[in-house]
């Protein structure tokens, strides 16, 4: 059996699975498929049997677009049934339009946002590292492959990534560009002249250049990748567009369209297949393909048999537990106490809380995009030390200033398994991270972003850094969870929340104080539930829903409504309390009460849903303003005078 007629038969279903479908990616997925088949067939390793094996290389196909090829290769191993390919981009098949990690066994990372996937391959490299250093070497000696396109490479997220994985050194690490020169609109060198090995080189990659159609220039670059020490390792193939295709090689028209009918005949009968029979699978290619599977699962099970020895060290099965079976305990997060007599500012709260809990808990990791004081991460990162090339068992990352790779970095620690990251910033720098938050909300990445400095209460730093829209923009991502504690323990109860739930979730922190709340148990507990009675007012006439700073204010707000039962609804997270039951909701909103204020400090837009369109929104809806924070309270109106004022002047309907 020739490499070459299993080549031409997974083209065959490439071509089929995008023609059927009437929508796809042919072009880039064969000018990469004598590489990726290669990766696959000879040098991945990964257990037959079982997708979610810890020891496995990871793959990921940052340029998404090709899913068909990694559905081909998914199907190939036996991941996925062939069934699936004709069901490509279809509602409910485990072969959507681009690899989705929630709905494809196999799929390592959700990818499609170019750029992403290299980025967060980053992250998985630095994990495996991680884990290396501090459990077993050999246990945590696989490789993560990226295969990337021209659009990954033109993306800042990726080169942000790969500047990190070089000052890392890690050599676990290898991305392999297939450089077909062509993109949608045309040809690259519209847009591109980059020297891509020079600028790598800077980084502190090594690089290697291939013809990616020679089969043995590709073996000899994946012989020295998986042998690779030191540096991580740029493999650039040179390729041609839509290889294999009877008269549309080099075109960027098979991009992103099926192959035009003649042209689809034509290239299946080149390939030496059947225009009439889809999809075809013979048994002999099967076989070549997977006729390293005995040899794998020996590697396997002596994997598994190293883990089980190292179980008998005490030591190593409980840190193996802590990591991989159980990261999140109430032993390893205890709570702290809280000195109640002096204000605090969430971010402190925070820094605090990292500060005690990464000593229980070996899985939290994480660091700040280079405003560690800031984001009071400074403490964490004396306490674990950094993650640096001769120190990987370290967990405090230095980022630098590098939002948006840190933040896919983070994605990827997260979905390599074992460790609950977070990442610092400033809330004004979100959108610097937002496609990344977006991206792990999608694949469920248990990450938390850590963003203080949460309004004007800023001050003197002004509009660039007081965030306005950003709160309720963050709100508006589905399954994030936006976080923003009144006080510390507010922030302490819902971080140890965030660190179990199954997606991303996102805490907004004061860079002032805060006094502290007195809470009963039973508020402790509703803590969790996203919203909760704060002062514990019943029957009431007025509600003020508030979150963050600004629920002290309307405590004090509601203190001086002479004569009017006011409550106060703390309401730190929103997702939180739509996921509650109608009983609650309405024993913290009762239907009843109709008068409602809202109270913060950021957009108003979207608070009319808890207080009806009838009610009184106060919040900013302008940019900020540099001055004392003392000055811009008075400015922007947030004070118990002004909101006494226009609660008063106000007619709720
Ligand atoms: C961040 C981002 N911007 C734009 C797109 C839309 N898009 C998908 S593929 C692509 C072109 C990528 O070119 P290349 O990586 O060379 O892929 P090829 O055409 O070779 O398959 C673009 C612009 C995207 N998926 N992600
Ligand atoms: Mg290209």
């Amino acid at each position: 059996m020739q490499d070459q007629t299993v080549i031409n038969q997974m083209k065959g279903h490439i071509i089929d699975a995008v023609n059927k479908a009437a929508s796809g990616h042919p072009g880039g997925a064969l000018s990469s498929l004598d590489f990726a088949y290669l990766l696959f067939s000879e040098f991945l390793n990964y257990d037959p049997d079982d997708t979610s094996w810890l020891g496995r290389d990871r793959f990921i196909l940052s340029a998404g677009h090709e899913s068909a090829l990694l559905y081909t290769l998914l199907a190939y191993q036996g991941f996925l049934p062939f069934d699936e390919l004709k069901r490509f981009r279809q509602v409910g098949s485990k072969t959507p339009g681009h690899p989705e990690n929630v709905h494809t066994p196999g799929v390592e990372c959700t990818t499609g946002p170019l750029g992403q996937g290299a980025a967060m391959s980053v992250g998985f490299a630095a994990a495996a590292k991680h884990f290396a250093a501090g459990l077993d070497p050999k246990l945590f000696s696989q490789k993560i492959w990226v295969l990337m396109g021209d659009g990954c490479m033109q993306t800042p997220v990726a080169l942000g990534a790969a500047s990190l994985a070089g000052h890392y050194r890690l050599s676990n690490l290898i991305w392999y560009y297939d450089r077909n020169a062509v993109q949608i609109s045309g040809k690259i060198s519209r847009a591109t002249s980059d020297n891509t090995r020079k600028i790598f080189e800077g980084f502190g990659w090594k690089t290697l250049e291939i013809d990616g159609h020679n089969h043995e220039e590709i073996r000899t670059a994946l012989t020295r990748a998986s042998r690779n020490t030191g540096k991580p390792l740029l493999i650039i193939g040179n390729t041609v567009m839509a290889n294999g295709t009877a008269s549309m090689s080099g075109s960027p028209k098979t991009h992103g369209s099926p192959l035009p009918q003649d042209e689809y005949v034509k290239t299946k009968e080149l390939l030496g297949l059947s225009p009439s029979e889809e999809f075809y699978v013979s048994e002999e290619c099967l076989t070549h393909f997977r006729r390293n599977h005995d040899g794998l699962r020996k590697k396997v099970r002596s994997w598994h048999s190293l883990l089980k020895k190292k179980h008998k060290d005490a030591a190593f099965a409980q840190r193996y537990a802590s990591h991989f079976i159980n990261p999140v305990t109430e032993e390893n997060t205890p709570s702290l106490a809280w000195d109640t007599t002096k204000p605090l500012a969430t971010r402190a709260a925070f820094g605090k809380i990292i500060h005690k809990w990464c000593e229980t808990m070996p899985a939290l990791v994480g660091g700040s995009g280079d405003l560690e004081p800031s984001n009071e991460t400074t403490g964490f990162a004396q306490n674990v030390g950094d993650f640096q090339h001769d120190s990987y068992q370290n967990r405090n990352f230095a980022f630098g200033v590098r939002e948006f790779p840190m933040t896919a970095f983070v994605n990827g620690l997260a979905l390599f398994g074992g460790l609950k990251p977070f990442v610092g910033t400033f809330l004004s720098f979100s959108d610097y991270a937002r496609p990344a938050l977006r991206l792990g909300a999608i694949q469920r990445a248990c990450a938390i972003h850590e963003y203080t400095h949460d309004s004007f209460y800023v001050g003197e730093d002004g509009p660039t850094h007081q965030p306005v829209e950003h709160i309720m923009s963050l709100r508006l991502i589905p399954d994030l969870y936006v976080m923003r504690p009144a006080d510390a323990l507010e922030t302490e109860i819902l971080y140890r929340q965030a660190l179990s739930l199954p997606t991303t979730s996102i805490m907004c922190l004061t860079r002032q104080n805060l006094p502290h709340l007195t809470l009963t148990a039973e508020q402790k507990q509703n803590v969790l539930k996203g919203a909760y009675n704060v002062n514990e007012q019943s029957d009431p006439e007025l509600i003020i829903l508030a979150t963050g700073s600004e629920l002290h204010l309307a405590l004090k707000v509601a203190g001086s409504l002479q004569g009017v039962k006011t409550r106060v609804v703390s309401m730190p997270c929103w997702e939180l309390f739509e996921e509650q039951d109608a009983a609650y909701k309405e024993s913290v909103l009762p239907r009843s009460c109709s008068k409602r204020v809202s109270i913060e400090a950021g957009s108003t837009t979207g608070w009319q849903k808890y207080t009806g369109s009838g009610g009184l929104n106060i919040g900013l809806d302008t940019f900020g303003m540099s001055g004392p924070a003392s000055e811009l309270e008075k400015r922007f109106g947030f004070t118990v005078e002004n909101i006494i004022q226009k609660i008063q002047g106000h007619t709720f309907s």
